[in-house]
């Protein structure tokens, strides 16, 4: 990397806001700093990027594509930045010119197209590979509109649309002349030809043209940039329908609902009603990134498709691209010309899929009849995957019989994506240890006794260049400074940092820098919400998706309990706690927003009531996305990790919180269980039931939560409060929770988990008040979580799934 130094880059920065802002350097906004910032990046990045790709092709390396309807990157100028050893040199201009590096990089509007975990880990695993030096690629779509914008209002949810691209987005290069055809609908006409095979044609198909923007990927210090190629959908424009007057205005009309292809990403609303735009996008992204892999493989390798499962994998983000399955056939047969079964063959080599939910509900289906008018001829193939797959069961696997219905791809007249990806691709993957257990076991048991070795488990990971040494710069320098700067490369060797668990000066350190944050964190609290909290508090954070089985509900119920309790008794000597909250809720999901409107009260109650004395106070921060985690999770104490066991597949907060220094309290479940393995029960807070046991309960019943409502005091005075209106200006604010939880039967254990979720918080409690016992659990849980970079997580899918070389 051509060094620079500050002074140097004082001077571009000049000549720059000149030659491209057309404005001198005292008179530029942060905007113009930013983008004066980004225009030198890229200068630096262009050519690494044309070398990268130059490389990939000369070598004809094996390379995989990560198919994704979701690529959750936030900001790229300061992990550009960080990438190119070009971050503290940056900064040191900046300030030299009179600059806050923060607020120049802010500038930046987050690219928030993913909804959650699986959107940003497909963007940790994007850095990864690059840092890796692997050859792997993102493909996605460039929606308009990112995940909505959340206000709360009157501690009402209230969306706005996120519009990221008002201004340039200086990170994307458009290639309007490797656009790709894609078609949709019309009619197809099959045909004997003279050898006895099938000639396939379509008719009348709605054609849209999708147009690839590059956004650079790029390595950590290591020259390799790859790329994530968005696609956005254009009207295919012929000649002679332009030139015809009279099609004008038809073509405008048409044009705007070609647009709307890739118009706004989907929130996961946990019902996924279908939705026929959403299989548009689904299948847009399919088809273009598909045709685009087989073009460049025949850019360097020339001959048949025979040998592209030797160059080529693709790894698709959960069912949202199983299409990739049909399309590849349909591909390989009417346009290569391929039989069936050497087709199948070259498919069920390139794809491979990874799950992300245990949750049966929330398993991907979509209407036959909505295929079938969207995508006649994959309708045709998938049909086609089905009828041979249930045959082979009933040939084969005589012991299934009886359970065809369960393993049909196609039935009740709904086609079922997981099971048509299990069965096109060669490698079915979970993302955490008890996740892939229950895909096994329970979940898809079926298909693991047909299909043995295609189930693995891949752990999820984080990137811990972003999620430690940029977030936390502090925290980064401590560690360096005891155990030298090995660990940026190798995360493994945190461990290291054991050595000086019981130093004293080094647990200062430790400390001092946490507190730090949280001052920090408070200040922008305060500036956001007018809330003036204690930066001595323990800071309790939970950060994540709205979703009942992630239990937000739980946790304020937890708060208002310690808040009846300080209200009986006020002089009550407690640790001052702040409960920090950050979640969007899917706009459909009532139950969702009433659970917001709750915290929402909650803290304006507790908040502003003088006989809580400052000892509590809850915060809800509006908007969370990956900017507002990045200021967040330095500044955790405590990581609340509480789903219902069994329910959440993984989770990546937890590890980014773990990394640095917060301790987790959370139920067996997802990853916490391998945190738990990795710190030992002394690091951490373990609570509740046990998937085992909630799985038990879901079969054979024996759980009453009115039961509970009826003899524990605490739970009914809490529940009371909700249904008689002690928390809204009327009686009925609260109702449907209180309806839910006692007449629904409390699904997600709320009540059953509550007693031992109190336990778990009066130990935390204690062991707080110890600061080098509490050091000493934090630095645990930092030294172990070299484990959650997604370098391992990368590392692992490329020896055992994708047999990729570094380069
Ligand atoms: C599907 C159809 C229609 C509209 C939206 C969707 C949709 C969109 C996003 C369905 C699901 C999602 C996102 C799921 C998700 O983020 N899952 C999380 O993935 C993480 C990474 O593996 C895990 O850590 C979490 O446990 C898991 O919940």
């Amino acid at each position: 990397m051509s060094k620079i130094t500050a002074e140097e880059l004082v001077e571009s920065i000049t000549n720059k806001m000149k030659t491209e802002r057309g404005k001198d350097l005292k008179d530029a906004s942060d905007k113009d700093l930013y983008y004066v910032i980004t225009s030198i990046v890229n200068d630096e990045l262009k050519p690494h990027w044309l070398e990268t790709e130059k490389n990939y092709k000369k070598r004809n390396v094996r390379q995989v594509y990560y198919l994704s309807m979701e690529f959750l990157v936030g900001r790229l100028a300061e992990s550009n930045l960080l990438n190119f050893g070009l971050l503290n040199t940056t900064n040191e201009a900046l300030e030299r010119l009179g600059f806050d590096p923060e607020k120049v990089y802010a500038e930046e509007h987050d690219a928030g197209l993913g909804n959650g975990g699986l959107g940003r880990l497909a963007a940790c695993f994007l850095d990864s590979l690059a840092s890796l030096r692997y050859p792997g690629h993102g493909c996605g779509i460039r929606y308009r509109y990112g995940l909505f914008e959340q206000r709360i209002i009157h501690g009402n949810q209230i969306e706005l649309p996120d519009y990221w691209l008002k201004e340039e987005y200086p990170w994307e290069t458009r290639k309007a002349d490797e656009a790709i055809k894609i078609h949709f609908g019309g009619q197809v006409h099959m045909f004997k030809k003279n050898d006895g095979s099938l000639e396939f044609k379509y008719e009348n198909t709605d054609q849209v043209m999708a147009v690839p923007y590059d956004i650079p990927i790029v390595g950590f210090e290591n020259q390799v940039v790859n790329s994530l190629r968005l696609w956005s959908a254009e009207l295919a424009t012929s000649d002679e329908d332009v030139a015809h007057t009279t099609q004008y205005y038809h073509h405008l009309d048409h044009n705007h609902s070609i647009e709307q292809i890739s118009g706004f990403l989907y929130p996961d609303d946990s019902s996924h009603e279908g939705k026929e735009l959403r299989l548009k996008q689904q299948y847009f992204l399919v088809s273009a990134s598909i045709q685009n892999i087989i073009k460049k493989y025949k850019e360097t390798n020339r001959k048949s498709l025979n040998h592209l499962p030797d160059k080529v994998v693709i790894q698709i983000n959960d069912t949202h691209p199983s299409l990739a399955i049909p399309e590849l056939m349909r591909i390989l047969m009417d346009e290569e010309h391929y039989g069936w079964e050497d087709a199948w063959k070259i498919t069920t080599k390139v794809i491979a899929y990874t799950n992300h939910t245990t949750l049966s509900e929330a398993l991907e289906k979509w209407p036959t009849a909505m295929i079938q008018s969207l995508l006649p001829r994959l309708h045709m193939i998938i049909d086609e995957i089905n009828e041979r797959f249930c045959k082979e069961i009933w040939l084969e696997y005589p012991e299934l019989r009886n359970k065809i219905h369960e393993l049909a791809i196609i039935a009740d007249n709904q086609v079922h994506m997981a099971r048509l990806a299990i069965v096109g691709s060669f490698s079915v993957n979970g993302v955490a240890r008890i996740h892939t257990e229950i895909l096994k076991k329970k979940e898809m048991k079926d298909f693991y006794h047909l299909f043995p070795n295609k189930f693995n488990n891949k752990t999820n990971g984080i990137t811990h260049r972003r999620w430690l040494l940029q977030v936390n710069p502090k925290l980064s320098d401590v560690i360096t400074d005891v155990i030298g700067p090995q660990w940026i490369s190798r995360p493994n060797q945190l461990i290291s940092l054991l050595r000086y668990s019981k130093d004293r000066p080094f647990l200062e350190k430790i400390d001092k820098v946490k507190h730090e944050n949280k001052q920090a964190l408070a200040k922008f609290i305060l500036d956001r919400t007018g809330i003036k909290v204690d930066d001595k508090s323990i800071f309790d954070v939970q950060i994540k998706r709205l979703h009942e089985y992630k239990r937000q509900l739980l946790n304020i119920f937890h708060v208002i309990y310690l808040y009846n309790e300080l209200k009986d008794n006020p002089n009550q000597d407690i640790t001052p706690r702040t409960f920090i909250f950050g979640a969007k809720a899917a706009p459909s999901y009532h139950l969702a927003k009433e659970v917001i409107k709750l915290i929402n009260k909650v803290a304006s109650i507790v908040n502003h009531d003088p006989d809580i004395k400052d000892k509590l106070k809850v915060v809800f921060l509006e908007n969370y996305n990956v900017s507002l985690a990045e200021k967040i999770i330095p500044a955790a104490d405590i990581s609340e990790q509480i789903s219902t066991a069994s329910k959440e597949a993984s989770g990546t907060g937890n590890m980014k919180m773990m990394m640095n220094g917060a301790i987790t309290l959370g139920t067996l479940d997802g990853a916490n269980i391998e945190i738990r393995d990795l710190v030992g029960d002394n690091n951490i807070f373990i609570f509740g039931l046990t998937a085992d046991e909630v799985l038990e309960y879901y079969h054979n019943g024996g759980y009453v939560a009115r039961d509970i409502y009826n003899t524990d005091d605490r739970v009914r005075r809490i529940l009371d409060q909700l249904n008689e209106g002690w928390f809204g200006t009327h009686d009925i604010e609260f109702k449907d929770i209180f309806y839910h939880i006692l007449y629904h039967n409390d699904p997600y254990f709320v009540l059953k988990d509550f007693d031992p979720y109190i336990v778990s918080h009066e130990l935390v409690e204690q062991s707080y008040r110890d600061k080098f016992t509490w050091l000493n659990m934090s630095v645990a849980n930092i030294a172990h979580s070299g484990k959650f970079s997604s370098d391992r997580t990368i590392q692992e899918y490329a020896s055992s799934i994708w047999n990729l070389n570094k380069v």
